[in-house]
């Protein structure tokens, strides 16, 4: 067995591996961000369960954190208040980012994760299977229930050679980026491998596999071994290690090798990550603003490293320059080191151990910006600035650009400088802003504190018979979520349904949400027609609650992303896949169409007949349903299931 199967079949609840259908695992551990937590837990509490069923649950505060309004404090009491009273781990803001903080306090070799946000699969990097997921999935899953997916394929992508000095992990998952793109990898879980692994530490591996997300994969995987050992050893966690490697027969349904040593500094050019080159071919284009912090990349390693180039030298004066540090445990070990001054005194801005701006809280860039960032995601509109352009870099060429303030190769730059990096032998621990679970007998008089910012989570009603429904929007390829449901400054609303919906696809058409509004009033549900990849990026579930809110009853695309897919179905949105992709030519917004016997052409799990009454036609789209999908979409959604 490879590794990936290795997990899987330990935590089979349901199905059968190898086979191309649905399965069931178990999930040992859980983690919510404040952005999706607080949907997630009015969900858990829906469910009407005294405390959670896994080994470990952790609720981190990591994404709004600009308290402007009361709106996010409210959250982060109810998301605390949620943690005492039903036995959860709760990270409080400040702590640092969910996936670094997991990665140094809880990740482990061999265990199964899901996690309400899409980088779930950075604890890859400890040889865990990670799974990012909408709330209600991961909610469920708190509650001791499996998470379905289809059996998954493994690619295997071997890395031969070493590294040559500045170039990166970061350079490395880039390059895959280039030549898988983010479009065509559903159904997959990648697992590296070869001799290049050994060179790459923990913190790199998940560099590696947070951004394996926009592979748009279910997960990317490291085998456990010494380097794993080594990390746990140092995060004073040696007991969770267990060595896991794959057979030596172990078979995979793809292959991939790359070279390390031809890899070259690399940089994902706007508008999205998949748009690759090697750095030498912008070389020379000013630069305005330069990030470094995310889930991506904010490790020790990351802060150390551009801390030591940072020493004696100064930031061009036409850059603005930030670090935010990827936990209060880097945070502490690099004011303890010094290292912390030469960032300073090089003229950076010292940002908070949040995700900050790689979300778009803060640090928008000026317009028509060359913003160059380390983290994961560049798409349109994320930054908070509509004209600037994200480039996403490692650490290291972050650095060379902000000292000269235009695009410079790193491996040029510092040609003379030696790195001398090695894992420290014990990180600091502290864990005054991580709380412990308690006790179940101190649990039971906890009160659950809700703000009058946070509602029920919104439910669908049961689908019915036929459905009439009118085009609301048409849309083209590699639609996100962040297309769909801007993030940034509107996180506050993110339980408060009503008014978060007000701004869906609010960057593609600003009165998306009105019309919809105004086609339910004349009888219609409403459908969205996109292209390829639909549903990119994050696992923010709001994407499919907020349209299911303005009445959009079906989305009818040539392909669809595995999270926005489920989170769809999981409220009660029937995701349609073209027969035809030709057809997509020809059907406008405001186009009328009528779905008869739907629920009866889903049972028989064949072609759906669309007919459009404004042109008296009918177009055919597939479906690809589980028995258990099916119950849901036939209800209006999980959660009428569940009850
Ligand atoms: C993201 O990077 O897009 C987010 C914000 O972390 C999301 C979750 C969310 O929208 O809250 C993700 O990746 O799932
Ligand atoms: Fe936070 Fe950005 Fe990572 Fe999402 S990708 S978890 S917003 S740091």
């Amino acid at each position: 067995m490879n590794v990936v199967e290795k997990i899987l079949s330990s935590h089979l609840l349901e199905g059968q591996l190898g086979q191309e259908q649905e399965i069931g695992i178990k999930i040992d551990q859980t983690l919510t961000q404040d952005a999706t937590g607080t949907m997630a837990y009015l969900e858990f509490e829906a469910i009407g369960l005294n405390s959670i069923k896994t080994e470990i649950s952790v609720s981190y505060v990591d994404h709004n954190t600009l308290q402007d309004g009361y709106e996010n404090a409210d959250d982060h009491l109810y998301l605390q208040s949620i943690a005492k009273k039903y036995g959860l781990y709760f990270s409080k803001a400040g702590n640092g980012i969910c996936h670094q903080v997991h990665l140094e306090r809880f990740a482990a070799p061999g265990k199964t994760l899901l996690g309400s946000d899409s980088h779930t699969p950075t604890a890859g990097g400890m040889g865990m299977l990670a799974i990012g997921a909408g709330g209600l999935d991961v909610a469920v899953a708190v509650a001791g229930g499996p998470f379905f997916l289809p059996a998954p394929k493994v690619l295997k992508i071997n890395l031969v050679g070493k590294l040559q000095p500045f170039v990166t992990a970061k350079d490395i998952i880039l390059k895959v980026l280039q030549l898988l793109s983010t479009k065509g990898n559903v159904g997959y879980i990648v697992e590296y491998g070869g001799e290049g692994i050994r060179y790459l530490s923990v913190p790199e591996r998940a560099t590696i596999t947070n951004m394996g997300a926009e592979l748009g994969v279910t997960s990317s995987i490291f085998p456990s071994d010494d380097v794993t050992y080594d990390f746990l050893k140092a995060q004073q966690r040696a007991n969770d290690w267990v060595e896991l490697c794959p057979d030596k027969n172990a078979t995979y349904a793809k292959e991939l090798t790359i070279n390390l040593l031809e890899l070259r500094p690399m940089v994902a050019c706007p508008h999205s990550p998949d748009n690759v080159k090697e750095i030498a071919e912008i070389e020379g284009m000013p630069v305005n603003q330069v990030l470094i912090g995310s889930c991506t990349n904010s490790s020790y390693k990351d802060l150390y490293t551009i801390a030591t180039l940072l020493k004696g030298r100064k930031i061009d004066p036409s850059v603005s320059f930030g670090v935010a540090p990827g936990s209060k445990q880097v945070l502490e070990m690099i004011t303890k080191d010094g290292l912390m001054l030469n960032i300073i005194e090089a003229g950076g801005r010292l940002l908070e151990s949040t995700c900050g701006f790689c979300i778009g809280m803060g640090q928008s860039p000026n317009s028509e910006a060359v913003s160059l960032r380390t983290n994961n995601r560049n798409f349109y509109g994320r930054s908070g600035t509509e004209s600037a352009g994200i480039y996403l870099v490692s650490p290291e060429t972050a650095v060379a650009c902000a000292l000269t303030g235009m695009i410079t190769n790193p491996a040029a730059y510092f040609a003379n400088e030696k790195l001398n990096f090695s894992q420290p032998k014990k990180y600091m621990i502290n864990e005054n802003l991580l709380l412990a679970p308690l006790e179940p007998r101190e649990r039971e008089n906890v009160p659950i504190f809700k703000g009058p910012n946070i509602g029920s989570p919104p439910r669908n009603e049961a689908l019915p018979k036929s459905l009439l429904l009118r085009t609301g929007l048409k849309v083209g390829d590699k639609i996100t979520t962040d297309h769909i449901m801007p993030a940034g400054a509107y996180l506050k609303y993110r339980s408060n349904i009503d008014k978060y919906s007000q701004v869906v696809f609010k960057n593609v058409d600003p009165d998306f949400s009105s019309r919809c509004l105004a086609n339910i009033q004349e009888g219609f549900g409403n459908l969205i027609v996109g292209g390829l990849s639909y549903g990119q990026g994050s696992s923010r579930e709001h994407a499919a609650i907020c349209p299911m809110f303005l009445g959009v009853k079906v989305v009818l695309v040539k392909s669809i992303e595995r999270i926005h897919r489920a989170n769809l179905i999981n409220f009660g949105i029937i995701p349609l896949i073209f027969n035809s992709p030709a057809d997509y030519e020809a059907i406008f917004q405001g186009d009328e169409w009528i779905i008869e016997d739907i629920r009866e052409q889903l049972k028989l799990n064949q072609k759906i007949a669309i007919h459009r009454r404004t042109s008296n036609d009918t177009i055919y789209a597939q479906t690809d349903f589980s028995t258990r999908e099916l119950e849901y979409l036939l209800s209006g959604g999980k959660l009428n299931v569940l009850k």
